[in-house]
């Protein structure tokens, strides 16, 4: 790609923007000249192929158009549609509350876990049970404070008329540490019925992305009652935590079930001009903090390059980031043209963000929506087949997506 004077001034000026607000680590950033969004210079192992990087689409308007379904929500962080088309809307503070079909809230359900709510960490995801009709099960990940500081953990509960009950929580990152950092998290329901937690390397234990023996910085993989499914790859690793799907990720807030191949999907945060797309498989190390095309907020250099032989490239790339958080493919035919994207939030510069995919790789993106200047963090389909995201503020909201 070939950037004149003035495209590099105004990505430069985009990139400053979008440091400054997003879910990147929090840091002050230093304008250092634009020369992130130089192609990446470092040469890949000979024969390997590099990630595609995203184009920077500016946003259309003309395609969808959204509409308030209710308001008054502080920092929502998900939203997931039960069978009966009430939804599920978690608030970071540590807030979980039912919406009707006709947007109307509920007070907060009662029996949530204590959260460490500061900075990212807080209640985070919800998932339904795919059982939910016979269970009642949902299960909600959050910041859980603890001694040494504070991590991602996962509870199920039944949700029933009077809050939940038998609540337990099912998995525990180790170590906890300290600060408000880089907590994830995702939960996503695999087809053999296990759940995939996402999570973060903390922001200021990078490293322990890399170390079998730490919860940071990993996918996990569990049954739903907390167990350690047998193929687990580094289950019967005596230095490593059972639970690890795959490693080197710095902070993923978007994951979803392809829905053809059943495969993982996740987007994560990276450092500035580092976000990316993955599909995580078994035991693959997805090379954060040694492989990145991100550099620091400094402008330093992360890391051994952007490539290197026995780390996993992403599928695709964005710089300058988009601060991804929420992902759902679109299986619907309420929006044409929609079926089978990819629909990602992007909290920086803020936009509803929509990949195609052919053969595994992405081959169109288009973001919308850019003109309400809100920040996306999460994003699902309702029963209409129309989307719905929620906006992270301080007066959050719960937007319907229809096309024009
Ligand atoms: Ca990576």
């Amino acid at each position: 790609m070939l950037w004149n004077s003035s495209v590099m001034r105004m990505s430069a000026a985009l990139l400053f923007a979008a440091c400054a607000s997003g879910d990147n680590g929090g840091t002050t950033p230093v304008d250092s000249g634009g020369e992130t969004n130089n192609p990446p210079t470092t040469p890949g192992t000979p024969g390997q192929v590099l990630a595609d990087r995203s184009p920077t689409p500016a946003s259309t308007r003309g395609v969808v158009r959204s509409e308030v379904v209710a308001t008054g929500l502080v920092n929502p962080w998900a939203i997931e549609f039960l069978p009966d088309g009430r939804a599920l809307v978690t608030e970071r503070p540590g807030r979980l509350r039912i919406m009707a079909a006709n947007g109307t809230l509920s007070s907060p359900v009662s029996g949530v876990p204590t959260v460490y709510a500061e900075g990212q960490g807080g209640l985070l995801d919800v998932a339904i049970d795919p059982a939910f009709a016979q269970n009642q099960r949902i299960y909600l990940s959050f910041a859980e404070p603890g001694s040494g500081g504070a991590g991602t953990a996962v509870a199920r509960a039944r949700l029933t008329e009077t809050g939940l009950q038998d609540v337990q929580v099912i998995y525990r990152q180790e170590p906890k540490l300290n600060g408000g950092g880089h907590y994830g998290s995702r939960i996503v329901f695999a087809r053999d019925g296990n759940l995939f937690v996402t999570q973060g390397d903390r922001m200021n234990w990078r490293d322990y992305a890399q170390q079998l023996n730490r919860g940071q910085g990993k996918i996990m993989r569990i049954a739903p009652d907390g167990s350690v499914p047998a193929d687990n790859p580094f289950r019967s690793q005596s230095d490593a935590r059972p639970e690890i799907w795959s490693y080197g990720h710095r902070n993923v807030q978007s994951a979803a079930l392809h829905p053809t191949t059943g495969q993982l999907w996740t987007v994560e945060h990276g450092a500035r001009g580092g976000d990316e797309l993955n599909h995580p498989e078994r035991g693959k190390n997805y090379g954060w903090p040694v492989i990145t095309y991100g550099v620091d907020y400094s402008g330093a250099r992360i890391g051994e390059g952007t490539a290197k032989d026995g780390l996993e490239q992403p599928v695709y790339y964005w710089d300058p980031v988009i601060a991804p958080s929420g992902m759902v493919f679109y299986t619907a035919n309420a929006i044409p043209g929609w079926n089978g994207s990819v629909l990602i939030g992007s909290l920086t510069p803020g936009a509803l963000v929509r990949l195609e995919l052919t053969n595994g790789r992405v081959t169109k993106e288009e973001r919308y929506l850019g003109e309400l200047g809100e920040r996306i963090r999460d994003v699902t389909v309702g029963p209409d087949g129309f989307v719905y995201v929620v906006t992270d503020s301080g007066t959050g909201r719960v937007l319907r997506i229809r096309p024009v």
